[in-house]
């Protein structure tokens, strides 16, 4: 008797640490970038960045990306891939100059936060001038942010996935972006599903198509996304694109995060977007995190 009512006390604070664990899973949140998440810190590891230069069958010209590689890489290892885009006023420099992404993420592996992954920034404009001047609203180079679809699906990943010891698989493939970026990541990502796993939308622009016409059918989305993240500043003019979209899949149990802060359409927020959306992806995503907490997987 006595050794049995010995034995019962671990097993009973057993249960007690994981019931509090389970309440601090449930009660997970994504959280504002903490302080110096974006300030470089003098003697950890640097990643790298190159440009490369890729000849599209698209556009019918040679374009530039900018390729981030993490600290330590290795071509003998092998690396899933995020695909980062700019605005509608940017190019492939946009997210350096405004956003600093290497020095986020450089940040973040000093700390362990990330998985080791390849970042491509692109020029998201799809023409033969894909320079942002004169007028960036002309008809003729916003409709160049659509056409570039195809630039990426048959022309850049192909030869990034030859340049890079990159995994080649929809799982091992991310795709985010700001504004014009942002809505290109969607339209592109949930419209190639077989392509990309992870997808994220930041402050997304009107080119963000209708929520039924981007996920026209809600099973096949929640099947076969392993992280849909939408966020937006709080007071961006362009908050009911997101709004919309986050309306829709919460009403047709398509699990996303929708991450609202302060803010308007600038790179506070794309910084953050990008410093949480990193950490998420190409790892066990979890489910607390979602504002549609469908996750009972009955019927699959
Ligand atoms: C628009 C308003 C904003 C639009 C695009 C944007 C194509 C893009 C903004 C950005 O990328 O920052 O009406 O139409």
């Amino acid at each position: 008797m006595n050794f049995k009512k010995n034995v019962a006390w671990p097993s009973l604070l057993a249960s007690a640490l994981m019931m509090v664990s389970l309440t601090v899973n449930a009660q997970q949140s994504i959280q504002p970038s903490p302080a110096g998440f974006d300030q470089v810190q003098v003697s950890i590891p640097r990643g790298k960045i190159d440009t490369i230069t890729y000849a599209s069958a698209t556009v019918g010209n040679d374009r530039k990306a900018l390729v981030y590689t993490p600290p330590g890489f290795s071509p003998k290892k092998k690396y899933p891939v995020l695909y980062l885009l700019h605005g509608i006023g940017g190019d492939e420099k946009e997210w350096l100059n405004g956003g600093q992404p290497q020095v986020i993420m450089d940040n973040l592996y000093a700390q362990g936060k990330a998985q080791p992954m390849i970042i491509v920034m692109p020029n998201g404009r799809a023409m033969k001038d894909d320079r942002p001047t004169g007028n960036i609203m002309a008809a003729d180079k916003v409709a160049a942010f659509a056409t570039f679809e195809k630039d990426l699906l048959n022309d850049l990943i192909p030869f990034v996935e030859r340049k890079y010891p990159a995994m080649k698989d929809r799982e091992h493939r991310a795709i985010a972006g700001l504004s014009m970026g942002g809505g290109q990541s969607l339209n592109f990502g949930l419209g190639n599903l077989d392509k990309f796993a992870w997808v994220g939308g930041f402050s997304s622009a009107p080119n963000t198509r209708k929520p039924e016409e981007l996920v026209p059918d809600p099973q096949v989305a929640k099947k076969q996304l392993k992280l849909l993240w939408i966020s937006c500043g709080a007071s961006d003019g362009l908050l009911s694109f997101s709004n919309r979209t986050h309306e829709y899949l919460e009403k047709n149990g398509v699990p996303h995060i929708y991450y609202i802060e302060p803010g308007v359409h600038d790179f506070k927020v794309w910084k953050d977007g990008l410093y949480n959306f990193s950490q998420l992806i190409f790892k066990p995503v979890d489910p607390a995190l979602f504002s549609t907490a469908s996750t009972s997987n009955s019927g699959q």
